[in-house]
């Protein structure tokens, strides 16, 4: 298979990239300097992009990295760091990094993180709550929460638990230690790890690999381990995608058709499958 590694813009944002390859679609933390930490205005460009991704359907898979090769993310901008919340030009504090995890999470395609580098903080997060992650050797993970008075008990927390289990969890938080790719890969915290040079050509590997795949299959699966995880909302995910798909049928149009032309419906034609 030939990897195409040529990447088009697809619009221009101050704090990330967003480019494609054909149906795959790019995000990019551009923040190298500061090893990609994001801002209020970093997260609130990577919803924008990442909704235009789910909008668009000519994108099959997702893929979100960090611009360099030292960091993926190290996290929120403590500098930027206000009394509750990160604050951006509108001088409101807010932790709008919390609304791309779900959007993340509900994004009925597959989302891949790709790891260069330094995967800290709420950076680390946003890997964890990416469906797949490939890494490349020279990448490291870490929580660094309880050092700099800052944590993420939600799906940095919780989640990391039903991930690489309790005691693994508690000790990523509680101690704030830095682990190697292939520890992670170990814990299940990753699925993948590769030379650093070859990590593009992976993780777009594993994108068309996936664009091969029933899109439906692979929306249904994502929903299913949300419902498992996530509770209503989860739940409530995995619904909006049946009643999607029922949309779609002839018993479901014989609703919304009967009631437009003010009869009653003949749901009996429809098969009561067992
Ligand atoms: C990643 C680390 C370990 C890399 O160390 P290294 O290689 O020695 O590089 P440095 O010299 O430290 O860094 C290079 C330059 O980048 C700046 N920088 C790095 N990280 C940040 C950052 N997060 N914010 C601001 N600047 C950063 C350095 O200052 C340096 O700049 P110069 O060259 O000018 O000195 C190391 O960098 C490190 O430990 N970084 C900090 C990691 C961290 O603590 N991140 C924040 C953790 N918290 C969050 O991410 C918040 C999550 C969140 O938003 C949230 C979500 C849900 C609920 C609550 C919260 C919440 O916490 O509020």
């Amino acid at each position: 298979m030939e990897i195409q590694t040529e990447w088009t813009p697809i619009k221009d944002y101050s704090e990330i990239l967003f480019e494609r390859t054909g149906k795959i679609a790019k995000i990019t933390m551009n923040r190298p300097q500061k090893h990609n930490a994001f801002t209020p205005v970093t997260v609130s460009e990577m919803i924008d992009a990442f909704s235009l991704a789910r909008d668009d359907e000519s994108i099959g898979v997702i893929i979100l990295t960090g611009a360099g090769d030292k960091a993926f993310s190290s996290g929120g901008d403590q500098s930027v760091r206000g009394n509750g919340g990160y604050v951006g030009p509108d001088e409101i504090a807010r932790l709008n990094v919390l609304d791309l995890q779900r959007l993340i999470r509900v994004i009925p395609k597959p989302v891949i993180a790709m790891v260069k580098g330094w995967s800290v903080g709420g950076g680390n997060v946003l890997q964890l709550v990416c469906d797949l992650t490939v890494a490349a050797d020279n990448a490291q993970f870490g929580q660094t929460g309880p050092k700099v008075g800052s944590f993420d008990a939600g799906y940095g927390s919780a989640y990391l638990a039903r991930v690489i289990g309790h005691k693994r969890a508690k000790e990523v938080w509680f101690l704030d230690h830095f682990y190697s790719a292939d520890e992670a890969l170990a814990m299940g915290w990753i699925n993948r790890v590769v030379p650093l040079a070859e990590v593009e050509t992976a993780t777009l590997e594993w994108a068309y690999e996936l664009l091969e795949k029933s899109p439906t299959a692979l929306r249904f699966i994502k929903a299913a381990m949300n419902a498992d995880t996530d509770g209503v909302a989860g739940l409530q995910q995995l619904a909006g995608d049946a009643t999607m798909l029922f949309y779609t049928t002839d018993e479901g149009k014989e609703g919304r058709d009967a009631f437009l032309e003010k009869r009653k419906p003949d749901f009996n034609q429809f098969p009561k499958f067992p």
